[in-house]
């Protein structure tokens, strides 16, 4: 890649760019959440659209000049409902976080009840973790897994009926089970409560038709782009079409201003890489290579949580099956150049920032053309470097044995 006039600007910010490129071409991305975008995502991303301020929507802005802002973000928005089948699409939110308050602030008043997935459990922070925003104006009861790690839906019937919830909040960022749509539904549907449901984390496996699709069940279905959908970073809102005007008034002028074009534009360029025949070969890979890893973490001895996993990625108890804390974890991997992160498991008894799992996703390195065979190698070197993590000479050669790896899948070239 060739950043000739940054090189002469800014030595500064070229220098943490280029060690930037060089950690991604030569480490072994592991983090659920992450992935390479295309190079025509990362052109759009650095292009003209970057100046352009675009308040409003196609056709109805608050400034002039939008011809070509416009037909990108058409673009976006009709890709999107062909990828997913949505009735409507907002391409608008900036990231995951915003979607969500969007969505929150378009149907609910302050005060009204949610129920939410608890952080520890998979669910996400924006989705009432006592210290977000949403939290404070919401009244969020938070639901959880039972003991063999499933999401107890009689439970959560249960509580929907006692709490009598505006809206039943699905979703995860740690959760490994396919969710079970229709009875979401019908929970709703029981309590009178709008359904909404956030695929941040699998989005690209629906997309990908790897995993079912839950927007025909859910009234609002939030997102980022940037996970598995494999596009650049942002947020986007789907609904039905009775929610779109609350959706879009709350997006903007509700709580955005400008939406950010360069970005819009590079959704639409990985909304239709989605939807070529490759994205499914692609999705479909990435639920092969986590289910070997499912079974080679096991075979090494490691504890995985909710018994395994039907998406992208596993969490692991290091703490229970290894004695070693997620943190200790992370960083040995860390120094093999392995990258993942430490994360609560249901109940944990440690804190957040030491706690006893970790979580490892297959996304990014499906990205680079890694299968079964790879996996299994990597595998083996997750439990090497856990279980060596204070022998420097063994984790110099397994760092020099997964940059070797890497090389073999290069990326950005
Ligand atoms: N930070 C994202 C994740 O890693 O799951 C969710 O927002």
């Amino acid at each position: 890649m060739n950043y000739k006039n940054l090189k002469k600007c800014d030595p500064q910010v070229y220098k943490a760019l280029m060690g930037e490129l060089k950690r991604q071409q030569e480490g072994m991305e592991l983090i659920a959440s992450e992935n390479y975008v295309s190079e025509a995502v990362l052109e759009a991303l650095g292009s003209v659209f970057t100046n352009k301020y675009s308040e409003g929507y196609p056709g109805r802005r608050y400034y002039g000049g939008q011809e070509y802002t416009d037909l990108a973000e058409t673009l976006a928005i009709e890709r999107a409902k062909k990828l997913f089948g949505a009735e409507h699409v907002n391409v608008q939110p900036l990231s995951g976080a915003p979607a969500n308050m969007i969505a929150y602030s378009a149907v609910l008043k302050p005060g009204d009840t949610v129920l939410g997935m608890d952080l520890s459990h998979g669910g996400h922070l924006t989705h009432g973790h006592p210290v977000t925003l949403s939290a404070k104006i919401y009244n969020f009861i938070r639901y959880k897994t039972d003991e063999s790690g499933m999401i107890d839906y009689d439970e959560l019937e249960k509580m929907a009926i006692k709490h009598k919830p505006k809206l039943i909040l699905a979703g995860f960022s740690a959760y490994t089970r396919q969710l079970d749509y229709k009875r979401f539904q019908q929970i709703a549907k029981k309590v009178g409560a709008i359904l909404m449901i956030d695929i941040a984390h699998i989005a690209g496996l629906i997309a990908g038709k790897a995993i079912p699709n839950p927007v025909p069940y859910f009234d609002i279905v939030t997102t980022t782009t940037h996970k598995t959908l494999r596009g650049p970073r942002g947020g986007m809102i789907m609904c039905k079409k009775e929610f779109a005007k609350a959706i879009d008034k709350s997006a903007f002028p509700g709580f955005q201003g400008g939406p950010h074009m360069n970005n819009i534009a590079a959704k639409a360029i990985a909304f239709g890489e989605a939807l070529k025949p490759s994205f499914r070969k692609y999705a479909k890979q990435i639920l092969k290579n986590a289910k070997v890893m499912e079974k080679e973490l096991i075979k090494h001895g490691f504890k995985l949580m909710f018994e395994g996993t039907d998406n992208h990625m596993v969490l692991v108890d290091v703490y229970e099956s290894k004695g070693v804390t997620g943190k200790e974890a992370e960083i040995a991997l860390d120094k093999v150049g392995i990258t993942l992160n430490k994360n609560m498991v249901p109940d944990d008894s440690r804190g957040p920032m030491d706690p006893s799992g970790i979580r490892i996703g297959v996304p990014a390195i499906t990205t680079r053309g890694m299968k079964e065979k790879e996996i299994k190698i990597i595998c083996k070197w997750i439990k090497d470097a856990i279980k060596n993590r204070n022998n420097e000479k063994l984790l110099k050669k397994i760092r020099k044995d997964v940059v070797k790896m890497c090389k073999k899948f290069p990326i950005y070239k």
